[in-house]
C-alpha cells in the first residue's frame, strides 16, 4: 500500500480519485466494510465542475480491518472531532519515513498531531475547494479552490520528494513553508462562511451579499487580533479578499457545516468560530460575534 486516504467523507473520495487517476496506488481506509466494499466493486465516481462525470477503480478497505504493510503516504482527511478515533489508524499504516499530511478545517489539532505523529514527515494541509458526498463512493467536485501543504513546526522545513508528484496533478496545489498563515486564514473562511451557511441554510455564494457585509468584517476583526496574539501576522484587507475569492469560488457549494447540519451530524464549530472564542478568552482579546454564532449554531444542533 503506497498512498492511504483515512476518511470517506467528501474530501477524502475527491482527493482519493484524483490521486488513483492520477496513478498514485491508493487505499481509501473508511469507517464500514460496506463502504469499502461498494469503492472495491464500483470504484469512486466523480462529478466534476463542468458536469461531466468519470469514475476511477479504488482499493478500499474498513479501518477495523486493514491490511498488512505501512503506507509511504497517509492524507489524514477526517473532522477535527474524529481524529482521536483514527489514532490506531495512523499508528497501524506508518513508519518513520511515512508522509503524514492532516486535512482539518479549523484550529486546535495542534496538540493532537503532535501526540498521533512524533515524526519529522509531518504536514499540515489546507484547502478552500469544495466538495459534496453524493453516495458512499460518489462525489461532487462543487468549488475550485487552493491548496497547500507546509510542514508541521518541528517537521523538516522541505516537502518530501514523494510529496513533489502531488504539484504535478493537475489541481492547484502548492508547497507552503508558512503553513501556519494558511491555516490561521483558512480559519477566518471558516469562521465566515460555515456558520452563516449553516444558520441560514444556503449556498456559499449567498454569503457574497452585502447584508453581511458588517457581519463579515467583525468576524474578520477578531479574527484576526486572535491571530496576531497566537503570533500569526495576518492582514485583515487581505483576509477579506480571501474571504470573498472563497465564497465566489465555491459559490455552488453547501459548506461542510451546512451539509453536517442537514445530515443532524455533529459540527466543527467548537474548533472554528468555538476555538477563536476560546484563544480569545485566553488572550483577554473580546470575540463576542465568534461567540455568538458559535451559540447559534450550537442550539440549532441541539
Ligand atoms: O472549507 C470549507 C467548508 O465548507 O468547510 C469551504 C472553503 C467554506 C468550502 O465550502
Amino acid at each position: 500500500m503506497k498512498t492511504a486516504i483515512i476518511g470517506g467523507g467528501a474530501l477524502g473520495l475527491l482527493w482519493g480519485a484524483r490521486l488513483a487517476r492520477a496513478g498514485f496506488p491508493v487505499t481509501m481506509i473508511v469507517r464500514t466494510q460496506s463502504q469499502a466494499a461498494t469503492i472495491k466493486k464500483m470504484g469512486i465516481t466523480v462529478q466534476s465542475l463542468s458536469g461531466g462525470e468519470w469514475t476511477v477503480p479504488a482499493e478500499a478497505c474498513a479501518s477495523s480491518s486493514l491490511p498488512a504493510g505501512k503506507a509511504d503516504s497517509v492524507f489524514v482527511m477526517v473532522k477535527q472531532m474524529d481524529l482521536p478515533a483514527v489514532t490506531p489508524v495512523i499508528a497501524a499504516l506508518t513508519h518513520e519515513e511515512t508522509q503524514v499530511l492532516f486535512w482539518q478545517n479549523g484550529w486546535g489539532h495542534g496538540e493532537i498531531v503532535k501526540k498521533l505523529s512524533a515524526q519529522a514527515c509531518t504536514y499540515l494541509a489546507v484547502t478552500t475547494e469544495g466538495a459534496l458526498r453524493l453516495g458512499v463512493n460518489q462525489v461532487a467536485h462543487t468549488g475550485n479552490g487552493e491548496t497547500w501543504v507546509g510542514p508541521y513546526p518541528d517537521s523538516r522545513r522541505e516537502p518530501h520528494p514523494a510529496l513533489e508528484r502531488l504539484w504535478q496533478l493537475e489541481q492547484k496545489i502548492a508547497w507552503d513553508p508558512d503553513i501556519l498563515v494558511r491555516i490561521w486564514e483558512k480559519l477566518a473562511v471558516n469562521c465566515v462562511i460555515n456558520p452563516l451557511t449553516a444558520l441560514e441554510d444556503v449556498p456559499n455564494g449567498e454569503v457574497g451579499h452585502p447584508r453581511y457585509e458588517q457581519m463579515k468584517r467583525a468576524i474578520i476583526e477578531e479574527t484576526v487580533r486572535v491571530a496576531r496574539a497566537e503570533g500569526v501576522r495576518l492582514d485583515p484587507a487581505a483576509v477579506k479578499e480571501r474571504v470573498e475569492r472563497v465564497i465566489r469560488l465555491t459559490a455552488r457549494n453547501h459548506s461542510s457545516m451546512l451539509q453536517d447540519m442537514k445530515r443532524g451530524r455533529k459540527t466543527e464549530i467548537a474548533h472554528i468560530n468555538g476555538a477563536v472564542a476560546e484563544l480569545g478568552a485566553k488572550w483577554g482579546i473580546p470575540t463576542p460575534v465568534n461567540a455568538e454564532l458559535m451559540r447559534r449554531v450550537q442550539d440549532k444542533e441541539a
